[in-house]
């Protein structure tokens, strides 16, 4: 689905047109991959529009740039700015929000100390990731064989533009294969994560996630669900999950800013649990969406006005 344009970019401090928001074909981050950045969701909640864990996001894209020797040249406070001046001048009701930080224009080669930071920030309305049908009545998945990147090759928990390639072929083979979505398995044959998401299994009414050393993104809904599984009084496992582990599960599901909280009726070729979307999964996506829109008292700090 082609993008829907909005009137305003962020670019380096001041919001430009979208149409003029570009950058020279010689980008370092274009040919190696040198950037970090997030993506955010603000929703229309009950009282105006808010982007949800705006602050805990833009900590995880500092805590990317850091990484990556990146100095960001603005304050948290002025991402923060700008993250709800896109949401807020292109008059958008509820937006997805991509900061991103990269390795400019100046100098080719690996090394990148040298090349400048730019900073921008879009935003732009999208809708469900994996479809509307995927969040009502679940997904199937498939276990790729492109192994999730190993944490001492790239570091996964950082969210850096280059890894997503992994992401990409994993992706494809999927959807090639009729598949919604793909599942990685890390370089020790345990489950990591989606392509785009975090994934989590339901057995005996106890919560399971793989944990940070399966190469995993340290997901900010993955930690949204951690605080809703335990309001309910279930409990959260962080350990090591084979497939298999999934193949017998009573539930499964999934869980992104994009993809937001996404049942997974079957993957490879097993039906998880009695293939509907289990009815933990189904309160937690409940709670997920009172708590996106507002609803839930506990959680209101968690919603950023744009103002
Ligand atoms: N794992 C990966 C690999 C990942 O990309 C995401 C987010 C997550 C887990 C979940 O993290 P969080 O959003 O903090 O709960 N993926 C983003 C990129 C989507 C895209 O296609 O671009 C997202 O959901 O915004």
């Amino acid at each position: 689905m082609p993008i829907k344009e909005v009137e305003k970019i962020w670019f380096n401090g001041r919001l430009v047109d979208w149409k003029d928001a570009k950058i020279h074909v010689l980008t370092h981050g274009l040919h190696y991959g040198t950037g970090v950045f997030e993506g955010i969701r603000a929703y229309e909640t009950i009282n105006s529009t808010a982007i949800f864990r705006l602050t805990d996001h833009l900590k995880r894209l500092y805590r990317s740039a850091k990484i990556y020797f990146m100095e960001i040249p603005f304050t948290l406070d002025e991402l923060r700015e700008a993250c709800k001046a896109v949401v807020r001048e292109n008059g958008l009701k509820t937006a997805y929000v991509r900061p991103i930080v990269f390795r400019g224009y100046g100098e080719m080669g690996l090394y990148p100390l040298n090349s400048p930071v730019d900073v921008v920030v879009a935003a732009w309305s999208w809708g469900t990731y994996l479809g509307d049908e995927g969040i009502r009545n679940g997904i199937r998945v498939k276990t790729s064989s492109f192994r999730r990147i190993d944490v001492n090759t790239i570091p996964a928990g950082v969210k850096a533009t280059g890894q997503y390639v992994n992401s990409v072929l994993a992706k494809v083979e999927a959807k090639m294969a009729g598949y919604d979505e793909a599942v990685m398995l890390d370089s020790r044959g345990m489950v990591s994560e989606g392509s785009g998401e975090n994934i989590f299994m339901v057995r005996n009414s106890v919560v399971y996630t793989p944990s940070t050393s399966s190469g995993i993104l340290e997901g900010i809904t993955r930690d949204t669900v951690f605080h809703i599984v335990e309001d309910m009084g279930l409990k959260v496992v962080e350990r090591d999950l084979t497939r298999v582990d999934f193949y017998y599960a009573d539930e499964a599901f999934m869980s992104g800013t994009a993809a937001e909280v996404v049942p997974v009726v079957e993957m490879d070729n097993y039906k998880i649990g009695d293939g509907k979307p289990g009815p933990i999964t189904r309160r937690i996506q409940d709670e997920f969406y009172r708590i996106v829109r507002g609803e839930s008292g506990k959680y209101s700090h968690w919603l950023e006005p744009v103002g």
